[in-house]
């Protein structure tokens, strides 16, 4: 793994490659850099055009950390380099809840990690759920159930379910799903606040919708 991570230095305890993809504007960089330490830690690639934060989180098991690759703007102009994804070992695809063709553009980016990864735990992320008008509604996001994926509603603004996804990741990698975070992460001051009782709404539905079959009327261009 260490040959694929620009300038790493390597620590005494589990470390996992997490590949961030998704269209540009999603919020990918505001996300990771949220986590105090890791923004210490960043280290920038220029000849990949990669920046990687480590992010710690403090385990149940002890210390893990997800070295983080962002793209320094790249998948604007269409997908990444397999290099960006060799050695993955986890994901996190972003979408942007203000805006249907990012979240269109789910299947490409989850095919993309595919082709390179072999079978690795992944995340979708719906990112911004603090704006009020949003356009993609929790119901019509369908495509985590498929390929069994998990799906969180975050806002990195608000640091609203910030983490929930490396917990998931965490649980997933270490093979325990009892697996917990012991300490509270340091993150930064949240700039905008997400309405919690309209997210336990949406919360609530998600979890009826999860219930019902699955609509199969776009299988064909999902794959
Ligand atoms: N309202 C809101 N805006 C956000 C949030 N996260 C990121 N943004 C904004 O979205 C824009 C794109 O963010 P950026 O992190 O550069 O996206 P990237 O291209 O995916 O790395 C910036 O103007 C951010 O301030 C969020 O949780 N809520
Ligand atoms: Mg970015």
């Amino acid at each position: 793994m260490s040959q694929a991570m620009p300038n790493v230095q390597p620590v005494d305890y589990p470390t996992f490659k997490l590949v961030l993809v998704g269209d540009g504007g999603t919020g990918k960089t505001t996300f990771v850099k949220r986590h105090v330490t890791g923004e210490f830690e960043k280290r920038y690639e220029p000849t990949i055009g990669v920046e990687v934060r480590s992010l710690d989180f403090f385990t149940s098991h002890g210390k893990i950390r997800f070295n983080c690759w962002d793209t320094a703007g790249q998948e604007k102009f269409g997908g990444l380099r397999d290099g960006y994804y060799i050695n993955g070992q986890c994901g996190i695809i972003m979408f942007d809840v203000t805006s249907r063709l990012t979240y269109k553009n789910v299947p490409n980016w989850h095919r993309d990690i595919c082709r390179v990864c072999d079978n690795i735990p992944m995340v979708l992320c719906g990112n911004k759920v603090d704006v009020k008008n949003r356009q993609v509604k929790a119901k019509m996001v369908t495509f985590h159930r498929k390929k069994s994926l998990q799906y969180y509603e975050i806002s990195a603004k608000s640091n609203y379910n910030f983490e929930k996804p490396f917990l998931y990741l965490a649980r997933k990698l270490s093979g325990d799903m009892n697996l917990r975070f012991v300490e509270e992460t340091a993150l930064v001051p949240a700039e905008f606040t997400v309405d919690l009782a309209v997210q336990r709404q949406i919360e609530a539905e998600m979890a009826a919708a999860a219930a019902m079959p699955l609509p199969d009327e776009d299988d064909a261009n999902m794959d």
